[in-house]
C-alpha cells in the first residue's frame, strides 16, 4: 500500500476490533473511519447519560455511516441504529462490516441523504461524522473552520443546526485542529468537548449536545 494510506494501514487493528474477521474499506473510509476506541466511548455516552431504557431502545441515526464502525458500536451498546449513507456501494460495505458484530436486526441500512430522512424518523440521537475534505484537512499553522467544510450545500455549522432542529441530542465528530472559538461564538446552547486520543496521540475531537452532556461532572468539562 502506497502513500497516504500506508499510515492508516499500520493502524488497522485500532480501527476495527473485528479486523481479523474481514473488514471492507474503500479509499475514503481508510482515512475517515472512527478508530474503535473512540467509537466505543461515543456509543457508551448514551448509556451513561441514561438516554436508553431497557424497554425502548434508543433510536440513533448515524448520518454519514461511511464504513459502519460507529453504527456497529451504537448497536453493540443496545441502540437501534439507522445507518445512513448516500453512496450505495458504501451501504453494502457497512452491511458487510456490521454483520461481523452479530447485531441481529439492530441496524437498518439506508441509502439516503440524512437530512431528508431525519424529519420522518424523529431519532433520539444523531451522530455526525461528515467528510472533512480528505486527509489534507490538517495544516500545521491553520485551524479547521466548520464554515469551510461542505456536504452538499450545507457547511459544517448548517449541518449541526439542521440536526439540532430534529433532536437536541447530537454527537459531532470533528478534526483535532477545529477552531473551537468559532463554535463558541456561533453555537449559543451548551456543549461539551472530548479530546479523543488513541495510544496517547490526539486523533480528533467529539462535541456533545443535549442530554449527552455529562451533567454529573457539574458541567466542569462543558465548554459553554
Ligand atoms: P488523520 O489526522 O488523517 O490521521 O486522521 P493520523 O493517524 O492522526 O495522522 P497524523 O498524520 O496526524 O499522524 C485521524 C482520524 O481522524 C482518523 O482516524 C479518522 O477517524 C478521522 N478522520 C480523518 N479524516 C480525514 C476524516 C474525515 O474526512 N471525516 C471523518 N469523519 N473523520 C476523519
Amino acid at each position: 500500500m502506497q502513500g497516504t494510506h500506508q499510515k492508516y494501514w499500520i493502524q488497522r487493528y485500532n480501527l476495527f476490533t473485528s479486523w481479523r474477521e474481514g473488514i471492507r474499506l474503500d479509499y475514503e473510509s481508510w482515512y475517515s473511519v472512527t478508530p474503535n476506541a473512540i467509537a466505543v466511548l461515543q456509543a457508551r455516552r448514551c448509556i451513561l447519560q441514561n438516554l436508553q431504557t431497557q424497554e425502548i431502545p434508543l433510536l440513533v441515526v448515524d448520518a454519514f455511516s461511511g464504513s459502519g464502525s460507529n453504527s456497529a458500536e451504537f448497536a453493540s451498546a443496545g441502540a437501534h441504529v439507522i445507518s445512513c449513507e448516500i453512496n450505495i456501494s458504501r451501504v453494502k460495505m457497512v452491511k458487510f462490516n456490521t454483520d461481523k458484530y452479530f447485531l441481529g436486526n439492530k441496524v437498518d441500512f439506508v441509502c439516503a441523504d440524512f437530512l431528508a430522512l431525519c424529519p420522518v424518523l424523529k431519532p433520539d440521537l444523531i451522530f455526525l461524522s461528515p467528510p472533512w475534505g480528505g486527509p489534507n484537512y490538517y495544516t500545521e499553522n491553520e485551524s479547521f473552520k466548520l464554515e469551510n467544510m461542505y456536504v452538499g450545500k450545507l457547511n459544517g455549522f448548517e449541518i449541526l443546526e439542521k440536526a439540532l432542529e430534529i433532536t437536541p441530542n447530537v454527537i459531532y465528530f470533528l478534526p483535532k485542529n477545529t477552531d473551537l472559538g468559532l463554535i463558541q461564538n456561533r453555537i449559543r446552547i451548551p456543549w461539551e468537548i472530548d479530546f479523543n486520543f488513541v495510544k496517547g496521540k490526539l486523533k480528533a475531537v467529539t462535541l456533545y449536545f443535549g442530554s449527552l452532556i455529562e451533567l454529573d461532572k457539574n458541567n466542569s468539562r462543558a465548554s459553554r
